[in-house]
């Protein structure tokens, strides 16, 4: 089988190219631009093959895949890694998964939102608002590892959740504070080979487990 990922350098597709790297899938990796230029996801002949012009895309064999969080839960259960196969270890590691996917991530775009649309004299107090939402959620995923006592996210083994959740911490990393617990599941993470090499493939220098 081949596989390609599109991905724009540090975004939330780089957590599926870390995942596919984790799996050994070998994927050949398309790093895209927020552009209608060559590399863009606006150019005719990306939209042609995915309407949406965003990404995380996943081809396989020819066929394209959209939407995160389904290309791991797909590639992981085929693989039979990074997601267990059944039962209440199952339920965590999807939790975790949407967790991050659904929740984390739409947070982090509200920020986007506002600096691409709101005028710029409302920026501060609306980005406060937005950045003091998600510094809850990581207060959330603090006490969680505490409660649990698990190095990460749905037990003492990387799940695909920890991949979303180690991308999404590096976006503006200074504008929130990490619990100890969830600096060291990012460390971990973030040092294997497989995100090494997503990092080295899209030119991203890790600083959220400074
Ligand atoms: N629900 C989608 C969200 C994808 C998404 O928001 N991608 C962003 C990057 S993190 C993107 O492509 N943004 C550029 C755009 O939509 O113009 C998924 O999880 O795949």
């Amino acid at each position: 089988m081949s596989y390609e990922i599109y991905t724009m350098a540090g975004s939330c597709s780089m957590a599926v190219h870390a995942v596919m790297n984790e799996l050994g899938l070998n994927p050949k990796v398309h790093v895209v631009e927020k552009s209608d230029g060559e590399k863009g996801i606006k150019n005719p002949k990306y939209l042609k093959l995915n309407p949406r012009g965003n990404v995380p895309m996943m081809v396989e064999d020819g066929n394209v895949m959209l939407e995160g969080a389904a290309i791991i839960t797909y590639l992981c259960d085929k693989e039979g890694k990074l997601i267990p196969k059944s039962g209440w270890e199952r339920a965590q590691a999807l939790q975790w998964l949407m967790f991050c996917n659904a929740t984390l991530h739409p947070a982090y775009s509200r920020t986007y939102w506002i600096m691409a649309n709101l005028p710029a004299d409302q920026h501060e107090a609306a980005l406060n608002a937005a950045r003091s939402q998600i510094q809850i959620l990581w207060d959330y995923v603090e006490a969680a590892l505490e409660k649990s006592g698990n190095a990460y996210l749905a037990g003492n083994e990387p799940t695909a959740g920890d991949f979303i959740l180690t991308t999404i911490a590096n976006w503006n990393p200074a504008a929130y504070k990490f619990g100890p617990k969830t600096k060291a599941l990012l460390k971990n993470i973030s040092a294997r080979p497989s995100y090494q090499k997503a990092l080295a493939a899209e030119a991203v220098e890790y600083k959220a487990a400074a």
